[in-house]
């Protein structure tokens, strides 16, 4: 039996780990959660799933819950679920979106419990800090990304020497047909219809930016430790071929399925296992077909501003996600036009921030500021 800590139960990766327990009763316990602003499921979750331990958003919030489980509230209450309770056979299920990830990440690891990542921001912005502590602490962080996921079971038994490159996949997002300048004028709603993948509204707009498939680049790079220039990306329309590896004798090795992010989610509950799932499987006899394109920078441009951020290194992935996060809020608020969230990145990682080895004092702080100044600039948050 597993504990499991699930910060962002009522997410959308949330939710889905709740349905891989609901399925394997007998091998989990929620022992906490987080929850955001819907009370009503988070109710529901906590009737449900009886935890030990709550974790709301706001201080109010706690009086319109019943329950039996210990309270908390905020970004400390984050912190209090990722230590609470023992830590031998149990798992952080780190499902929260942004920045707000990373902290809870850290405070896990020093409590030596175990790490099934979805939240990417915590990489991005401090993968070096993180892959640090993991070896200090001696924990491990097994990645929830489907595309990560599936370059983790490409490698398995693998030496890691004998990888030329990692490819990963890319649906292209809910505007991958439109020109450049037709993007001059798509909506919200429009940004939210991803053609294949049902997720949360800033991944959806971080899929119909490329930025996403940026952050993906730069959390492989901290996952399995290859130089940069083996991360590759490639566009597969199907979103069937999860992500590939390439050998050096030229192999390929690739994991395949239903994009159904219960898969990952479960292999990364269950690793190194590959229990059994009753969801839809891939049926070959219907005569799938795939297709491979070229991923372009031109079109996409904020796939490169991310090889670029990591590549100045420092602080400059922070600030590439802190500009990210800001203007998809103003987006996502009618405060801005679809192009200009690549500009505002842009603008921002050209910026000077230098700093050599940062601390997450630093980082956090960075973060907080560049999320500010822009989103001040264009009227504050609400
Ligand atoms: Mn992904």
């Amino acid at each position: 039996m597993k504990d499991l800590y699930i910060l962002g139960a009522a997410g959308s990766i949330g939710s889905q780990t709740l349905d891989i327990v609901r399925e394997n009763k007998e091998a989990f316990r929620v022992c906490g959660i987080s929850v955001g602003r819907d009370l009503k499921l988070a109710q529901q979750i906590i009737d449900e799933f009886n935890p030990n331990i709550v974790c709301f958003r706001n201080k109010d919030d706690i009086d319109k819950i019943t329950t039996k489980a210990v309270t908390c509230y905020g970004d400390e209450g984050l912190n209090a679920i990722a230590t609470y309770g023992e830590t031998q056979n149990s798992l952080l299920v780190n499902a929260l979106v942004g920045a707000v990830g990373l902290i809870p990440t850290v405070y896990a690891i020093k409590h030596k419990r175990d790490i099934a990542l979805a939240n990417k921001e915590t990489l991005v912005m401090a993968g070096d800090i993180i892959n640090k502590l993991l070896k200090e602490y001696n924990v491990k962080l097994y990645p929830i990304d489907s595309e990560h996921s599936a370059i983790w079971q490409c490698l398995q038994g693998e030496d890691i020497n004998d990888v030329a490159k990692l490819i990963i996949t890319a649906s292209g997002g809910s505007f991958r047909d439109k020109s450049r300048d037709e993007l001059e004028k798509v909506t919200v709603n429009e940004a939210l219809c991803h053609p294949n993948w049902k997720m949360g509204k800033k991944i959806t707009i971080d899929s119909a930016t490329m930025m996403n498939k940026g952050f993906e680049v730069i959390e492989a790079y901290h996952l399995f430790h290859l130089p940069l220039d083996k991360i590759t990306t490639v566009l597969h329309r199907e979103s069937i071929v999860h992500s590939l590896v390439e050998f050096n004798d030229g192999a390929i090795k690739a994991e395949l399925g239903e994009s159904d992010m219960r898969v990952p989610i479960l292999y990364a509950l269950m690793y190194p296992n590959h229990k059994k799932y009753s969801g839809k499987r891939l049926d070959l006899s219907l005569g799938i077909k795939l297709s491979f394109e070229e991923l372009s920078e031109e079109r996409y441009p904020c796939l490169g501003y991310a090889y670029q951020a990591l590549k100045k290194g420092g602080l400059y992935p922070t600030v590439l996600n802190a500009a990210n996060e800001a203007a998809v809020y103003l987006f996502l608020n009618n405060r801005i036009k679809f192009l200009d969230i690549e500009k505002i990145i842009y603008e921002e990682i050209n910026q000077d921030y230098d700093m050599i080895d940062p601390t997450l004092d630093d980082i956090i702080k960075i973060n907080k500021l560049v999320f500010s100044k822009i989103t001040n600039k264009y009227g504050g948050i609400n």
